[in-house]
């Protein structure tokens, strides 16, 4: 694909084999063209002068609030642009957790991120909350016979991942949705590895919120999204409080700003916004439907070629999303890492920002390969010829 300038350089003297999107995607010539562009041609802080380049911002900054709420089928209002999934679920984890009473209980499951598990392990401990997991099988699929059971009238939240970045695992989001909601409790969604790899229709989906990065669907660093039922954003407490997101102020007090208004303190990161606005145009061209079925057979082909490999084990379910795990018996995940890169493959190897998913799986770290929209069946044989070699290099032989 030659719209991703990166994709043309060498490492060590070979092609770049870029097999590390779940940790973030390349970008194409029309997202650091928008971000050139904002700088160049219309720099200006949003919602605040009147001249014509901030008007000019303002404008290109909403106008991907629309851009983003068209993607996942939401309202603009229902669009908070954060920094990150990380700040998404932070937020959430704050506001959410501020009318809680003590002993209520927060869902999670063992195949959380760091970002959707530290954060309410936190809240939790501040406002005494019970935290409670749910298991997985030996697949990687949840034991959702075990959520059931953990669903209570105690139950105010559960907040879980659409698609594991260790595992690949995509959860049936839809059918939690209408447990969670016969209970009463709040649904959150760690969107942050679905939203570049399949169609997310929010009103599909009944979640409550949603979180995502703009950096993993072709976008910026700097920018992620949160999504939220309006009326329950209306609802929910701010979380970070300066310029913005106010309405009036005075020396004794504060009023709030609308939504999504009151979620946006301070200066944006707006040329990252406008990038992600570029990516999503990116993604529409592409065909979000067309990626999702080019990821599957990459990742089908890759799985049935590292079965051959006697000495490794995936883990995860057959059917998963555009990324794969897996360990070498006797083998250091990173020094097979280090050995991919010599010849130009960029993989990640370690926890993978999910170390009580690793304990359960009772491993130290594993090597992952993930794949975006630019990656070939030929990389793939490159790949496992390397990895081979990588093997018998770290075996002695
Ligand atoms: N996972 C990975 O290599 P941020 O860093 O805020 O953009 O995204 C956090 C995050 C949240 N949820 C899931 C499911 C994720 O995969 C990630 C990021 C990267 O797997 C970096 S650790």
């Amino acid at each position: 694909m030659n719209n991703f300038p990166i994709l043309k350089r060498q490492v060590y003297g070979n092609k770049l084999i870029y097999l590390d999107n779940a940790a973030t995607t390349q970008k194409p010539e029309i997202v650091l063209q928008a971000m050139d562009n904002y700088y160049r041609d219309y720099n200006a802080n949003v919602h605040r002068g009147i001249h014509l380049l901030a008007e000019e911002a303002t404008v290109a900054y909403e106008k991907v609030r629309e851009q983003v709420a068209k993607f996942i089928n939401a309202e603009s209002e229902e669009i908070i642009f954060t920094k990150s999934t990380t700040e998404s679920l932070n937020l959430l984890a704050y506001s959410l957790t501020q009318n809680l009473k003590k002993n209520d209980e927060i869902i999670l499951t063992v195949m959380e991120h760091h970002s959707n598990l530290v954060p309410w392990q936190q809240l939790a401990k501040q406002r005494g909350l019970v935290i409670k997991y749910v298991p997985i099988k030996t697949n990687g699929e949840l034991k959702l016979d075990t959520f059931n059971k953990l669903l209570t009238k105690k139950t105010k939240i559960v907040s879980l991942t659409h698609l594991s970045n260790v595992l690949g695992t995509i959860n049936p989001i839809k059918e939690i949705a209408k447990k969670v909601h016969s209970f009463g409790a709040t649904l959150v969604v760690d969107a942050a590895q679905s939203v570049p790899f399949m169609q997310i229709d929010v009103k599909e989906l009944n979640c409550d919120y949603l979180a995502f990065s703009g950096h993993k669907m072709y976008g910026p660093t700097g920018v992620g999204v949160l999504y939220g039922k309006k009326t329950l954003l209306e609802k929910l407490p701010p979380f970070l409080y300066g310029g913005d997101m106010i309405e009036k102020v005075t020396l004794k007090e504060t009023t709030f700003n609308t939504v999504p208004y009151k979620f946006e303190a301070g200066t944006p990161n707006i040329a990252e916004v406008i990038g992600l606005g570029a990516a999503i145009k990116f993604l529409q061209e592409e065909n979000i439907n067309t990626i999702k079925s080019h990821e599957e057979e990459l990742t089908k082909y890759a799985l049935k070629e590292l079965n051959k490999i006697n000495s490794l084990t995936v883990y995860g379910p057959q059917k998963r999303g555009p990324l794969i795990s897996f360990t070498i018996k006797n083998v250091h995940p990173h020094d097979i890492t280090a050995l991919l890169d010599k010849d130009g493959i960029a993989s990640r190897a370690g926890h993978l920002c999910a170390m009580p998913l690793l304990q359960e799986l009772n491993v130290d770290g594993v090597i992952r390969v993930s794949f975006g929209v630019y990656n070939t069946k030929e990389e793939i044989d490159f790949f496992i010829k390397s990895l081979n070699k990588a093997i018998k290099v770290c075996n002695g032989n």
